[in-house]
């Protein structure tokens, strides 16, 4: 057993009240080193849960529980005194209630299982924009996954020091062990027993069931945007779903863009884009959540709260994503992926010849005749970003970088063009407001319904989302003309016969360049109904082989599908109430007057 390195009254109070509570048999204070990591992975390889592949040096596979996939949106709560503080968009439960059943749940729940506290910073250590958070956990999958995705251990209990502010995060996998029973290799509750719960209030996390993603690795969607965005607000920052990616012209001008998009949208895939216009560059810095401060130079800067990427595996291939390729080559942890014969990990589309078998991630026999895919749509790889061949060498700077561009976005297979800039800040954030996107896997639910995810926030917003426009609307007053030009994006168009018309991937550097030159006030474009776009002759389409046809179609406002989209919009903005900002209304009237209806 690995004792406290701390003197931090408040965690080591909170520590033994949690160890009282949950009863596990020891309590171990993860160090974040090195050692811990590979002797928690030999436990685990030991116990049957973690396969190590012959192929991947130090990496490792592992099978959920068929149940425990993804997040679960509504298990998810947002529990504040009164239900107006949470909004229309969140579950919620008051909180002494939640927490009153909850704590029936936790009463015993680490019995047989270790507990262990993983101090961690989301941000670089010392970065003025960093926060702190301490993960209580009965599952080393969760600690080994922690040692990736965020800096854990005794240095962040250093910066901590004996009075520090920190968030704590308490999870369990719900799955006590009486004496002598034997362990499985996924343990957790079922549907009806997970919660997933924030009290941004306090600065709370409660989480207990579930072992997948996002419900168990506390420090991303829990802290780092449900809780954060809710201290952000408070303290006049943002706390974002957005990548973020530097692009370098051929004259050495670089440019900083944060993008949103909803989860399994093709975030980490453009956060790790290889341009294919001639002369520019990119760089990555983040794939997921992008936490932004004012500073002294009156500009917006980023960083990435996180330190690894966890990224959907299937469609992830050296056409789709090279630099994802060569950063999952090592050290990495797999989640839910096919096992081929020879001892490596494959998913659809990561090779054009899928392997003649494998075993799936239900741990079935898989050949390519199979019925079903050998990797669960959501399957996951955990990887180091430092990993990455294309991180930028600024990616840990501690006060970030200045961002020129937001882009908001998600997949639509027809009415919304390939981009169009917003008029106005007002404008930028009417269109955050209203993204919509088809449903993914990332998420359990139907999937390809269209729902508006504004500012792909929408499961991650931790309090009022009228609340959170107007915080939007005040920081573009704060930013003034140093604000973020925005912009909106759909890479996911399709003809009337269901074929994509644009091909994606390096091939969006070609807007992306249109952007960057937008910002300079070098290229050109068309004023819309919906905004400014960019006609065939303001993008480079240089070696390009897209028909023109096309192209026209990618930048056609379909007006009566518009007038539909306002209909839709209307019914969206009606949600809010009194809480939805006046300005954005008058956007949506301004939208449709234009639109001629
Ligand atoms: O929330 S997860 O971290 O499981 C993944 C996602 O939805 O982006
Ligand atoms: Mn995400």
């Amino acid at each position: 057993m690995k004792s406290a390195n701390t003197e931090h009254k408040d965690l080591l109070q909170w520590v033994d009240d949690m160890a009282r509570m949950c009863k596990p048999d020891s309590v171990y204070w993860c160090d974040g080193s090195k050692e811990e990591y590979d002797s928690l992975m030999a436990g685990m390889v030991a116990s049957g849960s973690a396969l190590p592949l012959k192929k991947r040096p130090n990496s490792f596979l592992f099978r959920s529980q068929p149940s425990d996939v993804a997040r679960v949106e509504d298990r998810t709560y947002i529990s504040t005194k009164e239900q107006s503080q949470a909004g229309p968009t969140n579950n919620w439960v008051e909180t002494e209630e939640l927490k009153g059943i909850m704590r029936g749940l936790y009463d015993g729940c680490m019995k047989g299982r270790t507990m262990y506290v993983i101090p961690f910073s989301m941000g670089p250590i010392g970065s003025p924009i960093a926060k702190i958070g301490i993960e209580i956990t009965d599952s080393p999958y969760v600690v080994c996954n922690m040692h990736i995705m965020t800096r854990v251990g005794t240095k962040v209990l250093q910066q901590l020091g004996s009075d520090g502010e920190f968030v704590p995060c308490l999870h369990s996998v719900g799955a006590p062990l009486e004496k002598g029973e034997k362990d499985v290799p996924w343990p957790c509750a079922p549907m009806d027993r997970k919660y997933i719960s924030h009290f941004p209030d306090e600065n709370l996390i409660w989480s207990y069931g579930s072992g997948y993603g996002g419900n168990a690795l506390l420090g991303k969607k829990c802290l780092a945007l449900r809780i954060a965005s809710a201290m952000a607000r408070r303290e006049g920052w943002m706390a974002e779903h957005m990548l973020i990616l530097r692009l370098t012209s051929p004259a050495g001008r670089q440019y900083h863009i944060a993008a949103a998009f909803p989860s399994a949208s093709g975030k980490t895939n453009l956060a790790m884009i290889q341009p294919t216009v001639e002369g520019w560059k990119a760089e990555c810095i983040g794939d997921d959540i992008a936490w932004m401060k004012v500073r002294p130079d009156g500009r917006l800067h980023a960083i990435n709260p996180e330190a690894g990427f966890f990224g959907v595996a299937p469609g992830t291939s050296y056409s789709s994503n090279p630099a994802a390729m060569d950063t999952i080559k090592e050290n990495c942890i797999f989640t839910n992926c096919g096992l081929t014969d020879d001892g490596d990990i494959w998913w659809e589309g990561m090779t054009k010849e899928p392997p003649a078998h494998t075993i799936d991630w239900r741990a079935q026999d898989w050949t390519p005749e199979s019925k079903d895919p050998t990797a669960h749509p959501n399957a996951r790889f955990t990887a180091p970003a430092r990993q990455c061949p294309i991180i930028s060498p600024d990616w840990e700077k501690l006060e970030g970088v200045p961002i020129d561009i937001f882009i908001f976005g998600g997949r639509r297979a027809s009415t919304v063009p390939l981009v169009h800039e917003a008029f106005s800040w007002e404008h930028g954030v009417f269109m955050g407001a209203t993204a919509s996107s088809e449903t993914t896997a990332a998420n359990i639910g139907s999937i390809g319904d269209v729902r508006r995810d504004p500012f792909a926030m929408k499961p991650f917003c931790g309090y009022h989302m009228g609340d959170y426009f107007q915080h939007w609307l005040d920081m573009g007053k704060r930013l003034g003309d140093k604000a973020p030009r925005i912009f909106y994006t759909n890479w996911f168009r399709k003809t009337a016969d269901g074929r994509w018309l644009w091909p994606g991937f390096g091939d969006n550097s070609r807007v992306l360049k249109w952007m960057c030159e937008r910002v300079d006030g070098k290229a050109g474009a068309q004023e819309t109904a919906i905004g400014y776009m960019p006609s065939a002759e303001d993008l480079d389409l240089a070696g390009f082989d897209v028909p023109a046809e096309d192209i026209k179609e990618l930048l056609r406002i379909d007006v009566d599908a518009w007038k539909e989209e306002v209909k839709d919009m209307e019914k969206h903005f009606a949600q809010f109430g009194d809480r939805l900002p006046q300005v954005l209304a008058e956007e949506l009237k301004a939208l449709a007057k234009r639109l001629g209806s």
